[in-house]
């Protein structure tokens, strides 16, 4: 996959996430068809069917694509689940009792368009279809593997995880002297542990023995905290460049992030830390069934927005 001459990647990223997108697009429509009752249906499909990177089922089918065997139909129905799951978490946490935001993926919120009570209601039906989806639809795939892959998600979603993040994050809200550990305590949970289901399920559903779980784990959970360390970096680099000044607003905000804390240089430096960890992870699948799993981790360290 690297040019001899120039060294540089020859995996064409932006095609791939364009054809596996499209796939997952056309999956999730058909998870969640319109029925009876019309509203819970159109809330959740609103929400569903909005956009986003889908970068999440994405992750998924290209780690069971990285195994010998592994396929994306059997990863499927798990990226999915994980996409459902990653947005029933933001039509949550968009409510007037959470963030209280008024947009979404350029759209108004779920709970602006629906009222709160569908909007409850559709994140609660959506986390309860994500799990009935990956049991319902695995066909192909053994089923000891199904009932790991339903467990890793459980323990990803729960107060262990993403609701872990989220509970943390509130109660740090505004407050002073939130320190990295706990910064990192609130990413790995919030954002971190559905990219490492997403991850550990796709390596799963392909069959990977246990060294190779552990290896996708590991560059699973380095991602997640760069999709982080990038998105503190970009809030400063972007709101400086708007206000045309050399410290932007989070430098300045009540939020602590990586920036603040080990300085926009200091920040960077980790990031490229993060970046190194998650490349060494998949030296041992080599580089060309590694390449979508590589080139993704360049993208979430070097995106612009
Ligand atoms: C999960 C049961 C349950 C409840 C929800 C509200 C809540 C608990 C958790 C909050 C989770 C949250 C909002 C995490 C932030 C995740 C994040 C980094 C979102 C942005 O992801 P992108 O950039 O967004 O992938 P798109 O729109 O591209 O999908």
């Amino acid at each position: 996959v690297k040019n001899s001459c120039t060294g540089e990647s020859s995996f064409d990223l932006q095609s791939y996430l364009q054809f596996k997108g499209v796939a997952v697009n056309a999956a999730l429509d058909e998870a969640l068809p319109m029925r009876y009752p019309d509203k819970i249906h159109e809330a959740m499909r609103y929400s569903l069917l909005a956009g986003g990177k889908r970068v999440r089922p994405i992750l998924c089918i290209a780690a069971s694509e990285m195994i010998p065997g592994g396929t994306q139909e059997a990863a499927m129905p798990s990226a999915i689940a994980m996409e459902m799951i990653h947005t029933m978490s933001l039509i949550h946490d968009d409510l007037p009792c959470m963030d209280n935001d008024d947009l979404r993926r350029g759209k108004p919120t779920c709970h602006k368009a629906f009222g709160e009570d569908t909007a409850v209601l559709a994140g609660d039906a959506m986390l309860s279809l994500a799990f009935e989806h990956i049991a319902r639809c695995s066909a192909g795939v053994p089923a000891e593997r199904v009932v790991r892959i339903v467990s890793e998600l459980g323990s990803a979603v729960g107060s262990q995880g993403l609701v872990a993040g989220q509970i943390v994050d509130i109660a740090c809200e505004g407050k002073e002297g939130v320190d990295l550990d706990m910064l990192r305590y609130i990413h790995i949970h919030k954002t971190g542990k559905l990219l490492e289901a997403a991850g550990v399920c796709g390596a799963i559903a392909g069959g990977a023995s246990e060294e190779e779980v552990g290896r996708v784990r590991s560059y699973s959970q380095a991602v997640g905290l760069l999709f982080q360390v990038v998105d503190d970096i970009l809030d400063v680099t972007k709101s400086s460049q708007e206000l045309g000044k050399t410290a932007g607003k989070d430098l300045i905000s009540d939020k602590t992030t990586y920036p603040k804390l080990l300085g926009l240089q200091g920040a960077r430096d980790y990031a490229e830390e993060l970046l190194a960890e998650a490349k060494q992870q998949l030296a041992a699948f080599g580089e060309s069934r590694a390449a979508p799993l590589l080139a993704l981790a360049d993208y979430i360290a070097y995106r612009q927005n």
